[in-house]
């Protein structure tokens, strides 16, 4: 039996019914280019799946209004629904408490919105945040920003080539200096997952905090912050079915209560004089003003979705699915994958001799494959490879074997134009 052929069959009979859920999303059957879409750019933004539109479609057909503010119908039922979504969210991700989990444009925001309030009360000259080699430029900048504006020291914790995380160099690191530590829980580079349960514990017993990016991670791997103990949690809809411009921030209760609001406005105060604002309490105290209302009740449609495919049956079908992709591409003379660590969540990245990673995405985008090229918001993990980019094919549980066949086949034709 061919690996392809061992690989369909365990999937299919044990997985997941992949055509059938691809039926659900309605932009998996469009053409680009002439070509059935081969979508394998789902690090960047996922499809939506019909139910996430349809609740989107609905919220404005029937049930549009602003919340926590009318005591007319149509406010109480969209109040109602955005704060159902709050606890849809709450249990997603095994937060204690639904006023735990924040609201936010997205991970960028999330992160900036902990590094602004937590740097301007916590940090001062000379403490450290630590933070890795592999994170993305929203886990890097605003740290940066707020170091600099404290007189607080960045530290960067190595990998190696395989693009793993440095345990010894971390606990190196490690001090009674270091207050913060911000980790990305998967890599949207490299594909790495990062041991971060171990990473908490090591940071708390030296009294920091961990803000984990789980950009990459929610889509992909059974999220729970009370078992991993991190004291923040940050992550964005569009990469998990749901629409753009919605995250959510988690954070344990009593950090949140002590940091001051982040921004001021309507909905984030208790009484409001010339003299003297008094606060709300949370989650509203980080939601100022009129927010994503159907974002967030799209965000937990998505979670629903999710639910109902099973979390566990996504990660081994994607398991499967990269093994099966790694095994394809490494047949291909000339190809380096970027990113080989033991525990890997669903990118592929890599380079081929001779070649520019753009030139490959923008040939194989003729024959309908939807990959990312470039530094994917990553620049220093670029440096520390001592390249200027990769193109990287991420996939989702919609994607198929015959997908990564036709993506290979299409590589194979772009390096043969090429090289
Ligand atoms: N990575 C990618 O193609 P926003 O833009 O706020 O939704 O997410 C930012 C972000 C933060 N952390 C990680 C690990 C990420 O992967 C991303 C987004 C996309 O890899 C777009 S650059």
């Amino acid at each position: 039996m061919t690996t392809k052929l061992r690989h369909v069959l365990e999937t299919k009979t044990n997985i997941l019914d992949v055509e059938l859920i691809r039926s659900e999303f309605p932009i998996l059957s469009r053409k680009v280019n002439g070509h059935p879409l081969v979508y394998l750019d789902n690090g960047a933004s996922s499809q939506k799946p019909q139910q996430v539109i349809s609740a989107i479609s609905k919220y404005y057909t029937y049930e549009n209004s602003n919340i926590h503010r009318g005591i007319h119908t149509l406010s109480q039922e969209a109040t109602n629904a955005y704060e159902e979504a709050r606890i849809t969210v709450q249990k997603f991700i095994g937060a204690e408490h639904s006023h735990e989990v924040i609201f936010t444009e997205g991970t960028t925001e999330s992160i900036n919105l902990i590094a602004s309030c937590y740097g301007k009360k916590h940090l001062t000259s000379g403490d450290e945040v630590i933070i890795s080699t592999m994170e993305h430029h929203s886990n890097i900048v605003p740290w940066q920003m707020i170091c600099e504006e404290k007189g607080a020291v960045l530290k960067v914790v190595p990998i190696n080539d395989k693009g793993e995380f440095l345990m010894d160099e971390y606990e190196n690191l490690l001090s009674d200096k270091t207050k913060l530590v911000a980790i990305s829980h998967v890599s949207n580079t490299l594909g790495t997952i990062n041991p971060v349960k171990e990473i908490v514990a090591k940071a708390h017993q030296k009294g920091a905090l961990v803000l984990i990016d789980g950009a990459q991670a929610v889509p992909h791997t059974k999220v729970d912050v009370q078992e991993l103990d991190c004291d923040f949690y940050a992550f964005s809809a569009h990469k998990m079915f749901g629409p753009t411009g919605v995250g959510i921030l988690y954070g344990k209760e009593d950090l949140l209560n002590d940091l001051p609001p982040y921004q001021g406005g309507g909905d984030m105060i208790k009484t409001v004089t010339f003299e003297k604002t008094t606060y709300n309490e949370l989650p509203h105290k980080f939601e100022a003003g009129t927010p994503n209302i159907v974002g967030g009740i799209a965000i937990a449609e998505a979670i629903k979705y999710i639910n109902k495919i099973g979390i566990d049956k996504i990660e081994a079908y994607e398991h499967e699915l990269l093994a099966y992709a790694t095994e394809q591409i490494q047949q291909i003379d000339g190809v380096k994958i970027i990113g080989e660590a033991e525990k890997k969540a669903s990118v592929l990245s890599f380079i081929v001799d001779g070649t520019h990673p753009s030139d490959i995405g923008m040939i194989i985008d003729k024959l309908g494959v939807a990959i990312r090229t470039g530094h994917h918001c990553t620049e220093p993990l670029m440096n520390r490879f001592n390249i200027p980019g990769t193109a990287r094919a991420s996939f989702a549980f919609y994607n198929t074997f015959e997908e990564v066949d036709i993506f290979i086949n299409a590589l194979k034709k772009a390096i043969k134009m090429l090289v």
